[in-house]
């Protein structure tokens, strides 16, 4: 077996908490039912090419017709919390103007099924699905979507806020802004640098509005935050060079977010360097104040870290464009079934680093998890000591991180089940649990099996 399978409870004290996590177009299906309209992926997939094996998420894990089950099956794992997220275009099909009962209702059960079961639910406001309406308009470009995204946010605080205690507002904007807009690997498709800046903005924009609004409106305590995908940025050498490719890939992946949220400022060197381009960020007045409003729980989603370098492959220094060289160099470690490598150590790294340069914001680990190629047998069980590993090693990561003084509250695997993994489609499966896509039975997996018994042992150290 695995090193570090067996992890010391003290590790982790009794108030830690232990989840599993999803999104709603990667889970649910019944993309046309009780008033859903489509978001900007239903009209993504369609695009020929757009996402491997021509896959789409009209059925998906069908979670929308079979929530309690899935809920049994998320008790049966025997974690605290589980984050979801809400669908924009079941909640208000127009992305505007009055909600749609029905589509919220399914997400007031899905409380209501957790609760009863023992589970706190952790909502996430917005994992990518934009009603497509909104894109029509301009999308996360468009000023005006920011504000959509509060008045959205706020029919679902008003109906679940009574039985909710954990409020995020996006799930990675980068992957919004930049997959979405920049090189359009994502939905929408776009790409258009400028658009992507645009987008950064008042995704950020959208969550402090969103924010704002729903702490105004709370009668009990609540946690609100937002959740980015972080991965590390070392230098491949230590030259200049590469220290300042590894700088400027830690700008744009992650303090482009953290500074403007946590210190009411975008970073002063990304600045200079989209100014060097022509390019800058929308900012009008009060902007910062509202993106920088405080927040309770930072969500962190690792996957793994990488290594820049300032030249390319020819040595160059600037790219045709005449912009200084970002070349991602991936680690020579043991890949993924997604050609990741696995990084635990950099998990400790990042947990430490956020900790010191952004002090004073609880940590919870939103998103970990791998996608490996897993075979299942007759009965649908898959033995993933790979997947298994991989969680084993990124937990003690974890702990590795808070015994360093990083203040990191909680752990979800990514993901609960296989899923829609947006352009990978099916093909890649990051499930601690099986799915059968042609019977949608459910079978949890080796890594789920030893997950469960994880858990267990620290709760009753
Ligand atoms: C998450 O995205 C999503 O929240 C989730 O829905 C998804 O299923 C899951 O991860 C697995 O993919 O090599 O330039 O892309 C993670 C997306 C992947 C974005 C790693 C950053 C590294 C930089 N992240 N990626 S790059």
């Amino acid at each position: 077996s695995a090193p570090g399978l067996l992890l010391p409870a003290a590790d982790f004290p009794p108030s830690f908490k232990w989840g599993v996590a999803t999104s709603s177009y990667q889970i649910e299906g019944a993309v046309a039912e009780d008033g859903r309209t489509p978001s900007i992926w239903d009209t993504f997939c369609r695009v020929p090419g757009a996402v491997a094996g021509g896959d789409h998420g009209d059925v998906a894990c069908d979670h929308y017709h079979r929530m309690p089950q899935d809920v049994a099956l998320i008790k049966s794992l025997g974690v605290d919390t589980y984050r979801f997220s809400v669908a924009w275009p079941r909640v208000q099909p127009h992305g505007r103007g009055p909600v749609n009962p029905a589509g919220l209702g399914f997400y007031d059960r899905l409380t209501d099924e957790l609760l009863t079961a023992g589970v706190d639910p952790w909502v996430t406001l917005y994992h990518w699905d934009l009603p497509q309406e909104l894109e029509d308009a301009g999308g996360w470009p468009n000023r005006d979507t920011a504000y959509r995204f509060a008045d959205y946010a706020m029919l679902v605080f008003d109906k679940l806020s009574d039985r909710v205690e954990t409020w995020t507002t996006m799930n990675e904007p980068w992957c919004s802004a930049w997959l979405g807009y920049a090189t359009g690997v994502h939905a929408p498709g776009r790409k258009d640098f400028d658009a992507a800046l645009a987008a950064v903005h008042h995704l950020l924009l959208g969550h402090g509005l969103a924010t704002q609004r729903m702490r105004a409106a709370a009668t009990r305590e609540h946690t609100f935050g937002i959740t980015l995908n972080m991965g590390t940025a070392d230098p491949a050498t230590d030259t200049q060079r590469d220290r300042d490719a590894a700088r400027r890939a830690d700008g744009m992946g992650l303090r482009i977010y953290l500074d403007p949220l946590h210190r009411g400022a975008y970073p002063q060197d990304m600045v200079d360097d989209l100014a060097a381009r022509g390019a800058s960020f929308p900012v009008q007045d009060g902007d910062l104040e509202i993106i920088s409003t405080p927040f309770e729980v930072l969500g962190v989603n690792f996957y793994f870290g990488q290594d820049f370098s300032g030249t390319d492959e020819d040595g160059n220094e600037v790219d045709a464009d005449g912009h200084p060289v970002v070349r991602a160099v991936i680690p020579d470690r043991p890949r993924t079934a997604m050609n990741w490598p696995i990084t635990p150590e950099r998990f400790t790294q990042l947990l430490v680093r956020l900790h010191r340069d952004y002090p004073g914001l609880p940590l919870v680990v939103t998103e970990n998890g791998a996608a490996f190629d897993d075979a299942a047998d007759e009965s649908g069980f898959v033995a993933d000591e790979d997947r298994t590993a991989y969680l084993a090693e990124h937990i003690a990561a974890v702990a590795a991180a808070r015994e360093q003084g990083a203040d990191v509250r909680g752990y979800f695997a990514w993901s609960l089940m296989d899923n829609f993994e947006w352009a990978e489609g099916y093909a890649k499966r990051f499930g601690i649990v099986h799915v059968d896509y042609e019977t949608q039975e459910r079978t949890p997996k080796q890594s789920a099996l030893w997950y469960r018994d994880t858990i267990s042992r620290h709760r009753n150290a």
